[in-house]
């Protein structure tokens, strides 16, 4: 048996978005998302599904809070629903919004938890879609105001600040893929949204600075890893394109300023470029303080033809989660190792890891032992980055509980705390017992 030990001041944390777990929809003057609108489209969402009542945290935020303390994690991270700030995107705030996130956020700091808060995980104000959403420059203003109100009422309370959660799937997979709202197919408007997500994350860090707000500032895109198949340099070359294609789309322009030639002159051959205008790339290139890694899956690949990209994934045999994805617990030091040899040592959080199975109940708890077993694998990778000089800081195990999983509804499961749909009531699986022990000790065996 061997220790497997994390440093003495990481931090272990949870994570949730507001959408998945706060339900009351229509109260207290929340506005409308894109989401609500998705998800009431028929055909949208597995089961007709949607975030009305989710986990209802909204109205039980206290047990939650609970939760975390008794779970014994430091952070905590959790995102705003803009439109319950700005019902309509912009204009007039509504200060219901804000007094719920602030007696969320008392809840958390009497409580010994640190709050790190995402600004945007996918719900846009339905409104400013209606006026094109990322597509129009304008919505960069309006959120860049919007997270100015957050940075200024919140100021000594939240020191640790995400612009946005997962850059790929607020363009690709909304606008490409049409697989999240606003379920779009068209390569073009994904570019567009891509990178003016990315202008309004760089606008907002300078905002951050030019108010001196205290504390850091980060984003969190998502990240898989693809390795080749082959010794192939064709093989290598189409998995340089998928990660350039999944990664370095939007983790470059932020500390080189540019997107990487091996994807954008490909986009290029094809018609499609990003709607770069002077100074973007700049914008973009702000100094932040903390990079956000998350980080589920990955695989083997090679040269495909098929495939816009010139890629095709090969199944080599991985087992899968629930949800389909392969466990490549690998692919996260690879993404690691990646980052520090190619941009250097920032400070990086994993802001979200783990794993989607349907759980067992038995006589007296849930019984989860994949999970525990998915979450260990890749803290062991995560542990040799860090021996290996990757300057990873803390972990924000996705999710706190189990919650409303977008295009899947509720039919697919994260949490450490299982969540009955028709109940809402909570219990802890053994995966919440495990982690707790982690959390306590900062070591895990193997
Ligand atoms: O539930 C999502 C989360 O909102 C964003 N990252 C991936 C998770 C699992 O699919």
């Amino acid at each position: 048996m061997a220790l497997v030990q994390f440093p003495k001041d990481f931090v272990w944390g949870a994570a949730t978005a507001a959408y998945q777990i706060e339900g009351a929809h229509n109260e207290d003057g929340r506005g409308m998302s894109i989401w609500d609108t998705f998800s009431g489209t028929p055909g949208k969402v597995y089961n007709g599904d949607n975030g009305n009542i989710a986990c209802d945290s909204y109205h039980r935020y206290e047990e939650d809070v609970e939760l975390l303390k008794d779970l014994g994690v430091r952070a905590y991270r959790f995102s705003v629903a803009w439109p319950r700030i700005y019902p309509q995107g912009r204009g007039e705030i509504n200060p219901k919004g804000l007094e719920f996130y602030h007696k969320f956020v008392d809840r958390l700091l009497a409580n010994g938890i640190e709050p790190m808060c995402t600004l945007y995980h996918w719900d846009l104000p339905q409104a400013l879609q209606d006026e094109g959403g990322w597509d129009n420059r304008a919505t960069i203003d309006a959120y860049v105001d919007y997270a100015e109100t957050m940075f200024r009422s919140f100021a000594g309370k939240i020191k640790k600040w995400i612009t946005f959660n997962e850059p790929w799937c607020i363009s690709i997979l909304s606008n490409l893929l049409g697989e999240h709202a606003p379920g779009y197919r068209d390569f073009q408007l994904a570019l567009n949204v891509g990178h003016h997500v990315l202008v309004a994350h760089g606008e907002t860090v300078k905002r951050f600075r030019a108010l001196g707000v205290e504390g850091e500032i980060g984003i969190a895109p998502n990240t898989e890893w693809f390795e080749p198949y082959s010794a192939k340099p064709e093989d290598a070359a189409a998995c340089d394109r998928r990660n350039a294609y999944f990664n370095g789309w939007f983790i470059e322009p932020l500390f080189k300023g540019e997107y990487p030639a091996i994807a954008s002159d490909w986009y290029k051959k094809a018609g499609f470029e990003p709607p770069v205008r002077n100074g973007d790339m700049e914008t973009i290139r702000q100094p932040i303080d903390f990079l956000g890694i998350n980080y589920y899956t990955g695989g083997v690949g090679r040269k495909g033809d098929d495939d816009p990209l010139g890629f095709e994934a090969v199944d080599v045999g991985f087992d899968k989660t629930d949800i389909g994805w392969n466990i490549y617990p690998q692919g996260l030091l690879n993404v690691l190792n990646w980052i520090r040899n190619e941009y250097g040592g920032i400070p990086i959080y994993i802001t979200e890891n783990g794993a989607c199975y349907d759980d067992v109940k038995a006589e007296g708890g849930i019984r989860d032992a994949k999970r525990i077993d998915y979450i260990k694998k890749h803290l062991i990778q995560l542990n040799r980055a860090i021996e290996s000089g990757v300057n990873v800081k803390g972990y924000m195990l996705w999710s706190l509980m189990d919650n409303f999983e977008w295009a899947w509804g509720y039919s697919k499961r994260f949490g450490l705390v299982h969540v009955d749909f028709r109940t809402l009531e909570r219990t802890k699986k053994d995966s919440y017992y495990w982690y707790k022990k982690i959390a306590e000790v900062g070591w895990l065996e193997v």
